[in-house]
């Protein structure tokens, strides 16, 4: 199939979620077609089976905002025609899915038609999506997709709650390639982060208020007083200069690393014992999903699609959202024992295995198939 990829091209986990299924359909044959504004990070080497369009907004002193969505929609109108796709699959509703349904009546008048599928990743439902000022082009958009999937069966119902959905949304789980996040021996990172075998938590976000990353700090504080312990805090995003200077007030600050964006996550997981998640809100949680797989298991909230990911007491724990005195409790549990970390790190993987890209995949192609059958009929 030819395949239409809209997605951001950012570390977030809708922008993963989609260029790591751009990748994995290139390697069964399928061509895949990037159109975003930037090159998607986790698209770092050339494939044969790959294209990536650029989409560059024209500006002009007229306009206060440039119009991104226009030229996304014209790049996608081109591609759709060149190309000849079979089908765009948009992550991220907004403003995918208005744009996929425009370029679609825009190719349907010069007698092109191509279906659209739109995957809800979260935010765009639970948190941008709901703010009125976009709500009857979401809902517009999602009920016009000829397929709508939601990554977490969470985000399904909080989608048909929130918004007036017509559209059947069937759900999808996002996924993990095993060859990639796997434990690795990396013991000379693990010795120069610590030096005296001291436990290492770990927290990968986007650092925005939802993922309460200070919750992952005063956590780290409680547990540091039970259990030698260093915390690596990974990503970086708005709330991230505050963090930083409650750490610098915290009696652990010399325990704690801030590590930035990190490209090659797997290996800092590789050597971590505990990942913590205390968000707010969560559709599903790729990083702990990320972290399960390199035998991490997972303490965090009990909120949105996280319950679908973390099963408590066996990948990890969840607690409410903020109550960093459980979650502390907890982590310390899995932490002071040598065999109880074992287990549920080998617990952690062996759940993990249920996400398996292989697994995923071909309900992402049967889908397809499908709607390009519907719409030829
Ligand atoms: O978590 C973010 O802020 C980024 C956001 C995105 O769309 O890039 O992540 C959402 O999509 C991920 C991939 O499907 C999910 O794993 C995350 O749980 C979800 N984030 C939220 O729901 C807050």
């Amino acid at each position: 199939m030819n395949i239409g990829i809209l997605c951001y091209p950012t570390f977030g986990g809708s922008g993963v979620v989609a260029t790591e299924l751009g990748k994995a359909l290139s390697e069964k044959g399928h061509h895949i077609h990037f159109i975003t504004y930037s090159q998607p990070v986790r698209l770092e080497h050339f494939s044969e089976n790959v294209s990536y369009h650029e989409v560059s907004v024209a500006d002009y002193p007229v306009f206060e905002y440039a119009p991104y969505e226009t030229a996304l929609t014209s790049k996608l109108v081109d591609v759709a025609l060149f190309e000849k796709l079979d089908i765009i699959h948009v992550h991220y509703a907004i403003p995918h899915a208005s744009v996929a349904y425009m370029a679609k009546q825009i190719l349907a008048a010069q007698g092109y038609h191509v279906p659209f599928v739109t995957t809800l990743h979260g935010t765009d439902i639970t948190l941008v999506g709901k703010n009125p000022g976009y709500t009857p082009v979401v809902t517009f958009a999602i009920n016009m997709s000829d397929a709508v999937t939601a990554v977490s069966k969470n985000l399904m119902d909080e989608t048909y709650h929130s918004f007036k959905i017509k559209k059947e949304i069937e759900v999808i789980p996002n996924f993990i390639d095993l060859r990639r996040f796997n434990k690795q021996r990396k013991e000379h990172f693990k010795r120069a982060i610590a030096p005296n075998n001291e436990r290492l938590l770990v927290h990968a976000s986007n650092f925005r208020p939802v993922k309460r990353v200070s919750d992952v700090v005063k956590i780290f504080n409680r547990v540091v007083e039970k259990v030698p312990a260093k915390l690596l805090l990974i990503g970086d995003g708005p709330d991230r200069t505050n963090i930083e200077m409650e750490c610098r007030e915290s009696k652990a600050c010399d325990h704690i690393r801030f590590l930035g964006k990190q490209e090659a996550i797997e290996e800092i997981l590789s050597v971590s014992d505990l990942f913590i998640l205390p968000s707010e809100t969560e559709s599903f949680g790729l990083a702990a999903l990320e972290a399960m797989a390199c035998q991490v298991p997972v303490i965090s909230s009990d909120t949105g699609g996280i319950p679908e990911l973390n099963v408590h007491g066996v990948t990890g724990f969840m607690s409410h959202v903020g109550d960093v005195d459980d979650m502390a409790k907890n982590a310390i549990h899995i932490l002071e024992n040598d065999e109880r970390l074992f287990k549920f790190k080998h617990q952690a993987l062996e759940h993990a295995k249920k996400f398996d890209i292989r697994k995923i995949l071909p309900m992402y192609e049967s889908l397809y198939e499908r709607v390009i059958r519907q719409s030829k009929s």
